[in-house]
């Protein structure tokens, strides 16, 4: 539209520069004519008159020469008619002569013995005076003036504009709708057509063998034809190598090798993912609907996968514009920008989300399994609400599942611990996984949770639990004998209830890369001047703000670097993203405060005009500038206090394409075990933190590209598209 409205502005400015520039040079031809016209009328006036009025004036019949002048002064045209004598008295007149002092002229024409003429205006009015001296035979009798109306020429003049612009207007407004219904429908209507069904052709959705095209666009749309036939072409060999790859474990797992992996192992038998946060928001701002994807590894862990087979994931709807953007199932498709799943959105109340989300979620189960030393906050009513929750999203899924067969549910995470039990009574065709993405905690320290036997019995519906690491698998199966009667297979790491068996199983789970995690562009260079970053040394955090990720820790660790080692003063920048995540929490609003307060007071100790040492961003940023950032980053810090996994670790991994770049990773991450090539720390020690951080700083090339390519063919060769189809296949393999 803007490109329509651009061609359209540029061709009437055009349009009106060139009428503007005629109507110009028209109006001066026509008044230049206009002048001449009225300058020779004038003279030939009183040259006639001048030989009369000679005679009368010899005669010094005054009163002949007042009616000679009255007479010929009755012509409309003549404003004014005046006599002088060769005093240059007034001997006779007609009329009014406004501003010009007729005597004063007459006396200049006789004493230059000459006559004389100019345009004068007075107000609206413009005349022309002529003065002509009458002369007998070598002397100087008198003059003659005649004063006639010019206004006309003015009024001629404006009128040749008036029309000119009427007609420009006309012209404009033809012009305007002619080239917009050209472009807009010639243009880029073909346009259009062409992009669409480019855009089939690359989703793989099409069997089209040419894109259409006008007459105008044939050549180019011949072109395109063939692209998109061998895109087809390398599309389908894609396909059949991934086929063939399908058992050969060596080779890299892609999207495509997944899909292919997913055709193979469950045929027709759709995946449905459950999860509390939905993998797109949507909010208003101003007055437009704008998505997000939010933080979280979550969803950076579970959209490519969906991305890659397709299927339905359900989620609570959280944006203020959630409700606006679906059908009437609730439904919408996405990505947003180039659908390839569906995501039915759970509408929760302000009181559920209290009870379920922020209290038991977050307030007991996190801080029970992350040990952090955050004391759990146990309340019953905040139980009773997950429990209705819980079996809101399964009725939610059971509805979706009714007419699948054998469908294969995908259930995420701490807050959806009854789902698997709920949907096992109902569907015991179901297929249910589990993933548990945060830590799980020692027997003893899981004790201390009231409600412990409802949520093993809740998880234990799933035909499988998977968690990050194998320690958390032991000490889950410690908890499961300690607190519920079961039958546990030490050999197969399973649970039997009665008949029912949960295998317990480590996936760590990973990221797009091979993917999107790597980026495409090129290095975006002004991410960091918009920051006012200009250190030779960048050291980067990414984080929801989140008590458990050790900001503060992180910020200990720069401030004791930079106390010991003030060579890298004014020189060195730690830039923290911190995503606002769980604001309805109050330890989270405190963390969030204490985090600003800690970057103040570390910026005011050392910072100078032109530096401070600690950038602290807390919003939120996409990942593709997250990208950017991990691209520029001479360190990555990770300073987690216990985590699951960490994503960013292997995010930032996957984006140096360079091979530079140093990983400082905490020993308290799931990561920690899978990156061999990352420097390990204690986040609790400021201390190592910045001896360590010194170290990843003056490390030399080589070694950093010796340790990134380890780190980058461990994430590559675990990917999260290995992660699921292992899941899967183990799943699959229950049966
Ligand atoms: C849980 C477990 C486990 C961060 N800021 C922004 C943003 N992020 C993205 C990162 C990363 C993700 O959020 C964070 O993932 P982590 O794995 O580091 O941490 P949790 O969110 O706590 O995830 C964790 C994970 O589940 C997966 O199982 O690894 O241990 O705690 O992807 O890039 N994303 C966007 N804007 C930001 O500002 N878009």
């Amino acid at each position: 539209m803007r490109q329509i409205l651009l061609i359209t502005g540029g061709v009437m400015c055009a349009i009106a520069l060139i009428v503007g520039s005629f109507t110009f040079y028209q109006a001066n031809r026509e008044e230049l004519s206009l002048s001449s016209d009225l300058q020779y009328r004038t003279r030939v006036l009183a040259d006639s008159l001048a030989e009369s009025i000679k005679q009368l004036l010899m005669q010094g019949s005054r009163m002949a020469i007042q009616k000679t002048v009255d007479k010929i002064a009755s012509n409309e045209r003549i404003t004014a008619l005046w006599v002088f004598d060769s005093a240059g008295r007034v001997a006779a007149y007609s009329g009014t002569v406004s501003d010009v002092s007729g005597s004063a002229l007459a006396i200049r024409a006789m004493d230059s013995n000459s006559s004389f003429s100019e345009f004068t205006r007075n107000g609206e009015e413009r005349a022309y005076v002529f003065v002509n001296p009458i002369r007998q035979g070598e002397r100087t009798i008198g003059a003659l003036m005649v004063v006639e109306k010019a206004d006309y020429i003015d009024e001629a003049i404006r009128s040749i504009w008036r029309e000119n612009l009427l007609r420009l207007f006309l012209q404009l407004l033809l012009f305007a709708a002619v080239i917009f219904v050209l472009v807009r429908w010639v243009f880029f209507r073909s346009i259009l057509k062409m992009v669409e069904s480019l855009k089939a052709v690359r989703k793989g959705n099409s069997e089209i063998d040419a894109v259409p095209g006008t007459s105008f666009f044939e050549p180019l749309a011949g072109e395109i034809s063939k692209v998109t036939m061998s895109l087809r072409q390398a599309r389908h060999s894609a396909s059949e190598e991934a086929r063939m790859r399908l058992e050969k474990i060596d080779s890299p797992w892609t999207a495509e090798r997944l899909k292919e992996f997913i055709k193979a192992y469950l045929k027709d038998r759709p995946i449905f993912v459950i999860s509390n946060r939905e993998p797109y928001v949507h909010n208003k701002v101003k007055n437009k609907i704008e998505w997000s994807v939010p933080a979280g590894g979550v969803v950076t862990a579970l959209e490519p996968v969906m991305e890659a087979c397709g299927g339905t994931w359900i989620a609570h709807g959280s944006g203020d514009a959630d409700k606006a953007t679906v059908d009437a199932e609730d439904k919408i498709a996405v990505p947003p920008e180039e659908p390839k799943y569906t995501l039915k959105r759970v509408w929760l109340t302000e009181k559920e989300i209290n009870g379920y989300y922020t209290g038991l979620s977050n307030e007991a189960l996190w801080p029970l399994c992350l040990m952090a030393h955050t004391r759990p906050l146990f309340r019953a009513e905040d139980w009773s609400e997950y429990k209705r929750v819980n079996a809101k999203f399964a009725k939610t899924l059971l509805d979706e599942i009714r007419h699948a067969k054998r469908p294969i549910v995908l259930v995420q995470d701490y807050h959806l611990a009854l789902v698997p039990e709920m949907i096992k009574k109902v569907r015991p065709d179901a297929l249910v996984a589990l993933f548990w993405h945060i830590p799980w905690p020692s027997a003893a320290q899981f004790n201390i949770c009231p409600w412990r036997e409802e949520l093993l019995f809740g998880m234990l519906g799933a035909d499988l639990i998977g968690f990050h690491t194998q320690q958390y698998c032991n000490n889950f199966i410690d908890t499961v004998g300690n607190e519920v009667e079961s039958r546990i297979d030490y050999e197969r790491f399973s649970v039997f209830r009665g008949t029912h068996q949960t295998l317990i199983k480590p996936f760590p789970i990973s990221i797009a890369f091979p993917g999107i995690a790597e980026g495409h562009g090129k290095l975006d260079k002004t991410v960091l001047t918009v920051l006012g970053i200009k250190s030779t040394y960048l050291v980067l955090g990414v984080d929801r703000l989140d008590y458990t990720k050790g900001i503060l820790e992180r910020f200990k660790g720069i401030e004791f670097l930079l106390d010991k080692h003030p060579e890298y003063s004014g020189n060195l920048t730690l830039l923290q993203i911190a995503s606002p995540t769980r604001e309805t929490v109050e330890k989270y609003r405190e963390y969030a405060m204490r985090v600003t307060e800690e970057a103040v007071r570390i910026n005011k100790k050392f910072g100078t005009k032109d530096w401070k040492p600690i950038v602290l961003e807390k919003r939120n940023y996409t990942h593709e500038a997250l990208i950017h950032l991990y691209q520029h980053a001479n360190v990555c810090l990770i300073t987690s206090l216990h985590d699951g996994m960490n994503l960013v670790a292997k995010e930032f991994v996957a984006a140096r394409r360079d091979e530079f770049g140093v990983l400082v990773l905490s020993q308290f991450t799931g990561a920690s075990r899978d990156l061999k090539g990352a420097l390990l720390i204690n986040p609790y020690s400021a201390e190592e933190t910045s001896e360590v951080l010194r170290i990843a700083l003056t490390m030399p090339k080589a070694e950093q590209n010796k340790r990134m390519k380890t780190m980058r063919d461990s994430v590559r060769d675990y990917n999260i598209y290995r992660w699921s189809a292992e899941l899967i296949k183990a799943l699959s393999q229950l049966e």
